[in-house]
């Protein structure tokens, strides 16, 4: 019989995934559910045949330097690689694998979320009577937020997020603008009724509304930057439930401050989990809302995510090239 391979999985996952981990696998589990610490995660390469991380785990081309030649697979709990060096371990021989597709609905049900709980004053209106806070009753005059349908919506990334989100934006009333790098097939195009912007700063200073829906790698970082965000209009508003670090999260803070940005609905920072207190303080005066990266937090979600790991590495250890395989070209 051929020994089941070592599986170190850095976080707790659900029970029911994690049962089934241990079936197939000599799973190690992190029953406490507590970040593992770098001597940790050394160990853990050291060791492991599989390592299972998340976003949490930083896999680094230091750690992976470390890792001895029995380990064969990263399987990363999690659409986004960018807490993987995957050319690093490309280099090594390792291969990488992620868990698309299960999390695109549940994100951009989170995009739709915060990008009517910015102008419709979702958490504000809550927040009065939660807060056992004076209501006198309904006014003509009271709480009046803006629409959001009719409006314009450019989504930056159009790729199973970004198109997932375009279809309930669509069926919210907005119209659909988009910019990527490569320009979605036309069957796409005319089901949204979607605009292509060649243009990324085109597009930016003629929409109501940006979502980011592109991954985090090398390109991607600050791809709004200071002088993109400021092409922006001041009535306009930006969600983002990709990663904090494709937005310059100061210049971001500064617009919103300063009135030349409507608001903002983030459930991402750019130094996760440590959130700017400049953001908290927009937060509580009703400028922004912010969420502590809940997009893909379902659990019919996360089992999925397990589902689909735990195919990557019985595809892998059966000999056969794991269906999510993750190329260093495509980082
Ligand atoms: C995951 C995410 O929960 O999958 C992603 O890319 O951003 C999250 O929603 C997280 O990455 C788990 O590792």
């Amino acid at each position: 019989v051929r020994k089941k391979p070592l599986v170190v999985i850095t976080r707790k996952l659900p029970d029911q995934v994690e049962t089934r981990m241990r079936e197939l696998f000599d799973a190690r589990l992190n029953l406490d559910d507590r970040r593992m610490t770098q001597p940790e995660l050394v160990a853990a390469v050291k060791e492991a045949d599989v390592l299972v991380p998340t976003i949490t785990d930083r896999i680094d081309a230091a750690l992976i330097a470390q890792a001895g030649d029995q380990l064969k697979l990263i399987a990363n709990f999690g659409n986004g690689v960018d807490n993987v060096d995957v050319v690093a371990a490309a280099k090594k021989g390792i291969t990488v694998t992620n868990t698309p597709n299960v999390l695109n609905e549940d994100t951009a049900d989170m995009t739709m979320a915060l990008m009517l709980a910015v102008p419709r004053r979702l958490t504000e209106g809550a927040e009065v009577l939660r807060s056992g806070g004076k209501w006198d009753g309904w006014s003509p005059t009271w709480m009046l937020g803006h629409r959001i349908w009719g409006k314009r919506l450019g989504i930056v990334g159009m790729g199973r997020v970004g198109t997932a989100v375009a279809r309930r934006a669509k069926a919210f009333g907005l119209s659909i603008h988009y910019h990527n790098r490569q320009r979605v097939s036309p069957a796409i195009e005319d089901e949204l009724e979607a605009t292509y912007w060649d243009s990324l700063d085109q597009m930016l200073a003629r929409m109501d509304i940006i979502s980011v829906n592109c991954p985090s790698t090398p390109a991607t970082f600050h791809l709004l930057s200071a002088r993109r965000l400021e092409l922006m209009q001041p009535r306009a508003y930006l969600v983002n439930t990709a990663r904090g670090d494709v937005v310059d999260e100061d210049a971001l803070i500064r617009l919103v401050e300063e009135g030349k940005l409507a608001g903002a609905g983030l459930d991402v920072f750019e130094h996760e989990p440590s959130v700017n207190p400049k953001l908290l303080k927009l937060a509580k005066k009703n400028k922004i809302v912010i969420l502590p990266h809940m997009g893909s937090a379902t659990i019919e979600g996360r089992i999925d995510m397990g589902e689909k790991v735990i195919i990557n590495i019985r595809t892998f250890f059966d000999g056969h090239r794991p269906p999510d395989r993750v190329l260093p070209k495509n980082v």
